[in-house]
């Protein structure tokens, strides 16, 4: 695998602290490097102790590797080591340590909901692309209020959370602004997504994600779900309504050259080979 880029991205985010560089050649924690001398960078918003964040190690420590209470320890990309009470990136160096802006010491699971459909035109047939020849996919995007990226509407897994759950609640919450809704208009968003989050969906991804924010004792997991409105008569006909930690909330069309949040543009290259849709 590529090592991980945007986890070492120079300006660490929501912050004015820089990252130690980190060749591709030195990412390995296998290569010896003495001269590695990483930043150390918890943000003010974990250091307040909100419920969602792990305390400091040295008062601190968890049963790493495993289901630990109620969270979730365990990666995706196997054993993780531990030196000096804190858990090391499975994918290698990024430049700086600490939790950053991640609650959890080690892995932080996401869980992100890949809503889509065809694009059609007036008619409801099929566009293909121009250069591809293939249909083009869109899928439900936001764009996040913390860097003004675009992104799947993902989130955290909360403690206990089926991962099913999380993909709903997530894209409810994001997309179609249950957060803001009436008891009553919650009920019915519920009932209009339900159906297609009930199908078990095309499970695009697991595992390690290339987020600006990992460090190198905290890091971004996943499980991405790809659930496809093939009819465009469910989800397609929804008002969508940003809410939450998006800014804007719109249908894309899935194309390599579109610049997504995180590993975000990989998972929708897998969900277009899966669909045969144009990439
Ligand atoms: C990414 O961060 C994941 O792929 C997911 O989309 C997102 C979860 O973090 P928040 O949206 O809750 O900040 O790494
Ligand atoms: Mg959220
Ligand atoms: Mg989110």
């Amino acid at each position: 695998a590529a090592p991980h880029a945007k986890s070492r991205c120079p300006q660490y985010p929501g912050s004015d602290i820089k990252r130690f560089p980190v060749p591709d050649d030195k990412v390995d924690w296998s290569q010896n490097w003495p001269e590695y001398d990483p930043v150390s960078y918890t943000a003010p918003s974990v250091l307040k102790m909100p419920a969602w964040a792990d305390p400091d190690t040295d008062s601190f420590s968890p049963q790493f590797n495993t289901v630990d209470g109620a969270v979730d320890r365990t990666s995706f990309e196997g054993s993780y080591k531990v030196e000096k009470g804190k858990p090391l990136n499975p994918r290698g160096r990024t430049g700086l340590t600490g939790q950053g802006l991640l609650g959890r010491w080690g892995p932080n699971h996401a869980a992100d909901p890949i809503v889509t459909r065809w694009k059609v035109d007036a008619k409801g047939a099929k566009i293909h692309h121009s250069d591809s020849k293939q249909p083009v996919l869109q899928f439900v995007s936001i764009k996040r209020k913390d860097c003004g990226e675009w992104a799947i509407p993902g989130g955290m897994v909360d403690p206990g959370e089926q991962v099913s759950l999380t993909l709903q609640r997530e894209f409810s919450e994001e997309a179609l602004n249950s957060l803001s809704a009436t008891p009553s208009e919650r009920a019915e968003l519920y009932e209009r997504i339900t159906q297609l989050f009930k199908s078990p969906g095309f499970l695009v991804y697991k595992g390690y994600v290339d987020d600006p924010r990992n460090t190198d004792n905290a890091w971004m997991e996943t499980v991405a779900v790809n659930f496809h409105d093939e009819s465009g008569n469910s989800v397609s006909e929804l008002p969508l309504q940003a809410g939450d930690d998006a800014g804007q909330v719109q249908w894309v069309d899935v194309d390599s050259a579109f610049p997504l949040y995180a590993s975000h543009s990989h998972f929708l290259e897998l969900v277009s080979k899966e669909r045969k849709a144009h990439w």
